[in-house]
């Protein structure tokens, strides 16, 4: 095997992990790239890569006194968001996939890949970036190396985790580590001139969770590049936990502190573009209520000594949908995105700022949009892709909860599912226990978004908002949750909630304003663990009662509250029919007790209609 140091440009290995210096050597062996750079994490070594993103026309500068420390790039217009019809669960046994994962024989797979990465990096810098998902040193946190030959992924890789120095000092002389392996797949041949952004319009995203490996490869888009995110703490880790014994969460981690100054710990459970970053940055409407900001998109959780649930967020950053960010939607994500930030697949002003429809309510003339031509608003074209993303700093958003990186957690007091829904689902429902709380999270559907493939607006099934990113069978997966809830003490374990802010009324429009006045909502859910709220009983759950819920001050109607809160027998009889369907894809690995919820829940719909 070719050993890396002949290849030219190659400083010495910056660690003495014997393991990690044989899988670079036989991944560079492997594909050969025109140089290695171990990354540093340094200021100075961001500094260099972005200046050569900015040559080869990756990244443009923004202006340094509207956007200090920010920078804009455009996709290839066919890479764009992750391909969930190219990612791969290549699990020994088909089995262990699932139903709802594409698998590939690992044998097979591992030959295409050989193949397909054989010289894919030929002509570009290979940079090994290690990394810490959870802040360094936590006991719930896990290291990775990424392999990429993206300098636009390892900068990215730099904001959105702890990555560096400081993750290879973690990892010692054999610590352990997720091999994850990234390319363009664009090799250049000599004198051959680069493209702004490289790819190749065949893609793979290949996992493999029984040696817990990532290959990814042709696109530089976000959540098939930035394998620290959804491959890794995900895919991976959502199969580490089911060995270990704890969970990875597709949550948005969040703090609520009442008027008392009495605080909750809330994770949620949103598909992906059904507003995670929102809620995480909530500014409550509601005098003396106080919302923080823990993590916007994954949640680690473990029981702890005292018998309740401890979350971290693995990430160091938050990649967020640009496109309805505003003043009035997100101040705190504007705050968070006014410096060091990266945008990719926004709109670009005449101004050397950054755009996206639903920032300002004017369109600024003179944009480029984000195919890189003159925007025409009269086109009817968005100037910004409807997946245009952000990648900022956690640390600049100014609702960043003081605990937000304590290694030991925060503990959960309760778990929110939601998604998108036009009808049938009410704004709150509280789960009657834990086993319930499974049935709901495993039932939860959305309308599709613009961060997926599926058609927008059409339904699909996302159970724990999971769906694309379950490492392993979700029968199992589900179990797993049944498992550690039975295991834990009733009295300790998070209460479970679903949410709606979506409900549309007859004329089309939605009924609950959302935003900040979701902290009414998560103010109810507060005062339930309290027991100080009031609920009634229905087929699907425990609603707000009569004035439980604090509506001062919106101009809802009795009607637009009883349509929020009302649950239709005939309407969630069809619903529940829905669901049979669904759970017989998971043949025998799909839980008894869950088939038993929809069967109580049959039952109570039959007894109040
Ligand atoms: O998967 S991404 O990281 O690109 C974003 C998302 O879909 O949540
Ligand atoms: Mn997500």
């Amino acid at each position: 095997m070719a050993s890396i140091s002949t290849i030219a440009g190659l400083a010495p290995a910056p660690t003495r992990h014997a393991g990690l210096i044989a899988w670079v050597e036989q991944i560079a062996a492997l594909t050969k790239p025109a140089r290695v750079h171990w990354c540093d994490g340094s200021e100075a070594e961001k500094a260099a890569i972005v200046a050569d993103l900015i040559d080869k026309g990756t990244l443009k500068a923004l202006d340094a006194d509207k956007r200090p420390g920010s920078y804009y790039a455009a996709s290839d217009p066919k890479d764009v968001a992750r391909v969930e019809s190219r990612t791969f669960i290549c699990s020994a046994e088909e089995i262990d996939a699932g139903p709802t994962n594409n698998w590939a024989e690992p044998g097979e797979m591992r030959t295409r890949l050989d193949g397909l990465f054989d010289g894919c990096m030929a002509g570009r810098t290979m940079y090994v970036v290690a990394f810490s998902m959870g802040p360094l040193g936590s006991e719930l946190s896990a290291l990775g190396v990424e392999i990429t030959d993206s300098g636009y992924v390892a900068v990215s890789m730099g904001i959105m985790t702890r990555m560096g120095s400081a993750a290879l000092e973690a990892l010692g002389d054999d610590g352990v580590f997720v091999p994850a392996v990234h390319t363009l797949g664009a090799p250049l041949i000599e004198g051959q001139a680069d493209v702004a952004w490289p790819c190749n319009a065949e893609k793979w995203i290949v996992h493999f969770p029984e040696t817990r490996e990532i290959w990814s490869y042709g696109s530089g888009y976000g959540g098939n590049a930035l394998l620290g995110k959804k491959c890794y703490a995900l895919r991976i880790a959502s199969v580490m936990a089911r060995d270990e014994g704890w969970l990875a969460e597709h949550m948005l981690i969040l703090k609520l502190t009442d008027p008392k100054g009495r605080s909750k710990y809330m994770a949620a459970a949103f598909p992906s573009a059904c507003g995670k970053t929102n809620l995480a940055m909530l500014q409550p409407t509601l005098p003396g209520w106080k919302a923080e900001t823990i993590g916007d998109d994954i949640a680690w959780m473990r029981f702890g000594d005292d018998g309740r649930l401890y979350a971290v967020n693995p990430e160091a950053g938050f990649f967020g949908v640009a496109p309805g960010t505003s003043r009035n939607t997100n101040q705190n994500a504007l705050a968070t995105l006014a410096t060091n930030t990266v945008f990719t697949n926004t709109a670009l002003t005449a101004d050397g700022d950054v755009w996206w429809e639903g920032l300002t309510k004017d369109v600024p003339a003179g944009m480029t949009n984000w195919k890189g031509v003159a925007h025409d608003p009269a086109s009817g074209e968005p100037a910004a892709h409807p997946n245009a993303r952000f990648a900022a700093p956690a640390s600049q958003c100014p609702t960043i909860a003081p605990e937000w990186e304590d290694p030991k957690g925060v503990p959960i007091d309760a778990i929110l599912f939601g998604g998108r829904r036009a009808s049938a689902v009410p704004l709150v429902t509280e789960a009657f226990d834990w086993e319930h709380g499974v049935f709901m999270g495993s039932t939860v559907a959305s309308e599709g978004t613009a961060a997926a493939e599926n058609a927008i607006g059409e339904l699909r099934r996302d159970p724990f908002a999971m769906l694309p990113f379950c490492g392993y069978n979700m029968g199992d997966y589900f179990a797993h949750w049944l498992a550690l809830g039975a295991k834990a003490d009733p009295a300790k374990l998070p209460g479970i909630f679903f949410v709606n802010w979506f409900r549309k009324g007859e004329d089309g429009t939605f009924v609950w304003p959302g935003f900040g006045d979701n902290a009414r909502v998560l103010k109810w859910i507060a005062e339930r663990l309290d027991g100080e709220a009031d609920a009634v009983d229905t087929p699907v759950g425990r609603v707000p009662a009569q004035g439980a819920l604090d509506v001062e001050g919106l101009s809802l109607s009795e009607a637009d509250l009883a349509t929020l809160l009302e649950v239709d027998a005939e309407v969630w009889t069809e619903e529940a029919g829905l669901i049979p369907p669904f759970y017989v894809r998971f043949g025998d690995r799909l839980p008894q007790a869950l088939w038993a919820q929809h069967a109580a829940l049959t039952e109570r719909l039959a007894a109040v209609r």
